[in-house]
């Protein structure tokens, strides 16, 4: 029988990666779309001529149990979210609506659609449910690298909000007896992330600077640390964690650090220009509580998951300057770029 898979949060970079490779996989793909004329349909469509699409929105539970319901998934991989950061401080209440209260609404539609209750558990073949969490929950970190045991310092909204999302999770999965997992998965970037993201933004910069259409690039903190991989190797784990035996939450991350500093170091000499000459910074753009250093230990996904990234930094930071060299030498308009990114 061919297995079907729901995803939320399609319209995203991890939702496009992740679709992409469960169609390599053979299954059949649905992703929940919001939005009366969601303009980012077209992209992912394009990407996929497989991919089939069900209405709903995290804000609403109806329109959930409706989508399970519809499609009847054998995995449900929920990566809907609002996922900017600095965007939670801004709009907490709809941050929290959406990233912790979004999850209880889908983990509410498996149960119902399932018939699960506290007298009746999961047994024999049951919807397993992916949640993306982050490590942003580990935020001002007691220890590093950070691992599955350690506790959680979330340091802006949407660090407590995906934190209720673990943890309602892994409730799900204690108290209905549900395959119900948390991937903790640290920063993973593409020629797909979102314009608003220090690389993305940062190669895009590059890219303009280098075409002579843009002098100076503004950043804020140039000095955090981060773990960052490449999302075509994250969705990879993704789908790994819902294949075994029994559920569990998992890090995932290279285990390597390196500052934004470093990063857009490597952007400017791959083009053979000096950051010193274009970079600023501007103090607006400097968090109220940073998240200042991130690692993974990467061993139980390395051991029990058999998985490991293919993509280094310096390929990364590359790989993205040369797709925005290509973008914006075709696309002069800075507002079409994510239409010109393949999307
Ligand atoms: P994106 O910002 O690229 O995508 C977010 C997706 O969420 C979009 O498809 C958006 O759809 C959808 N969405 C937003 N609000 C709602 C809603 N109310 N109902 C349904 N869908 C909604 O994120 P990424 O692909 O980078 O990340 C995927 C997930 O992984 C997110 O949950 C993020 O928080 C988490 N994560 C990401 C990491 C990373 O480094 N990328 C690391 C750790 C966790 P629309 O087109 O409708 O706006
Ligand atoms: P992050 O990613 O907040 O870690 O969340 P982001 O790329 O936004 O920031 C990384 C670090 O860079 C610093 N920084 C800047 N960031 C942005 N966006 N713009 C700037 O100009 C800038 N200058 C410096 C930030 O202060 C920060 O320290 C991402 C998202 O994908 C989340 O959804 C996900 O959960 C986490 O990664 C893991």
């Amino acid at each position: 029988m061919t297995r079907r898979a729901l995803i939320t949060g399609i319209t995203g970079q991890d939702g496009s990666y992740l679709a992409e490779h469960l169609i390599k996989q053979g299954y059949q793909v649905w992703g929940l779309m919001r939005g009366q004329a969601n303009p980012r349909k077209s992209r992912v469509s394009r990407l996929m001529s497989e991919l089939s699409f069900v209405d709903g929105d995290l804000m609403d539970q109806a329109s959930l149990v409706s989508a399970v319901d519809l499609v009847q998934p054998d995995e449900v991989y929920n990566l809907g979210a609002i996922s900017f950061v600095p965007m939670s401080w801004q709009q907490a209440e709809l941050v929290t609506e959406v990233n912790a209260m979004g999850v209880l609404r889908m983990l509410e539609a498996i149960r119902q659609v399932s018939g699960l209750s506290a007298s009746r558990h999961a047994t024999g073949k049951q919807i397993r449910f992916y949640q993306a969490s982050s490590s942003e929950m580990f935020g001002k970190a007691a220890e590093t690298p950070q691992r599955e045991t350690t506790i959680f310092h979330p340091r802006s909204p949407y660090g407590v909000a995906k934190a209720y999302g673990h943890f309602i999770t892994r409730n799900y999965r204690e108290s209905f007896g549900m395959y119900a997992v948390g991937g903790i998965l640290f920063n993973h970037e593409s020629p797909r992330r979102g314009a608003e993201f220090v690389t993305r933004k940062i190669s895009l910069g590059v890219a303009r600077i280098k075409l002579g259409l843009q002098e100076k690039l503004p950043l804020g903190n140039i000095d955090a640390l981060r773990d960052w991989g490449f999302a075509g190797d994250y969705v990879r784990a993704m789908h790994l964690m819902l294949q075994q035996d029994t559920p569990d939450d998992y890090v995932v991350g290279t285990g390597e650090m390196h500052s934004v500093r470093e990063a857009m170091s490597l952007a400017f000499e791959h083009v053979g220009l000096n950051w010193q000459d274009h970079v600023y910074i501007d103090p607006a753009l400097v968090r109220p509580a940073e998240v200042e250093i991130l690692c993974a230990d990467t061993t139980r996904v390395r051991q029990e998951l058999g998985w490991k990234p293919e993509v280094d930094f310096t390929s990364l930071i590359r790989m993205m300057v040369d797709a925005d060299l290509k973008h914006v030498a075709t696309e002069h308009e800075y507002g079409d770029l994510l239409a010109a990114a393949g999307w």
